[in-house]
This record gives C-alpha cells, structure tokens and sequence, in this order.
C-alpha cells in the first residue's frame, strides 16, 4: 500500500474504533466523539479553552443534526484540521528562511 492507501486505513479503522463502542461502528455519538478526540486529537482538545468544547465541535460537525456523527462528516473535521496544520507548518517554514 502507498503512504495515503495506509492513512486512508488508519482513518477508516481509528473511526471504526472509536464508533464501535455502543455497537453501531458507523457512526460517533457525543461520547464517543470526545474519547477520540481525548486519545486522538489531545493537543487540538487542550488548546480548546471553552469548558464545552466537545459539544460544540459535535454541532459543528454533524450536519444531517441527527446527533451523531458520521464518517463523512468525520471527515469534514479531520480536512479542517490537516488544512490548519499544513498552514502552520508552512508559515514555520517561512520563519526559518527569514532567519
Ligand atoms: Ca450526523
């Protein structure tokens, strides 16, 4: 398999990991969503300052609003936050050929 092949896996099978837990592999509901951010996304989750966080990102993300959230829409979020990294390192980039 190719590097993206193995990251299209890895996405696949962490979403199934985490959606598993109450028996429904497809989909994420709320608790579930903040186990995979608290493992997954720890950094991105302490850098959030607001108390309710998890219920904000979860109304953000699930746009068919019927309280879960599934892996396309997963996928909106993880796009969004891949879009913001690759930003970041870039302006990091740029610092470091000013110097
Ligand atoms: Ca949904």
């Amino acid at each position: 398999m190719s590097d993206l092949e193995k990251c299209m896996e890895s996405l696949i099978t962490v979403f199934h990991r985490y959606a598993a837990g109450d028996g429904d592999k497809a989909t994420l509901t709320k608790k579930e969503l903040k186990q995979l951010l608290e493992k997954e996304f720890s950094t991105f989750l302490s850098a959030q300052k607001s108390p309710d966080a998890v219920d904000k990102i979860m109304k953000d993300l699930d746009q068919n609003n019927d309280k879960k959230v599934d892996f396309g829409e997963f996928m909106v979020f993880v796009v969004g936050l891949s879009t913001a990294c690759e930003a970041f390192h870039r302006a990091q980039q740029n610092k470091g050929k000013k110097r």
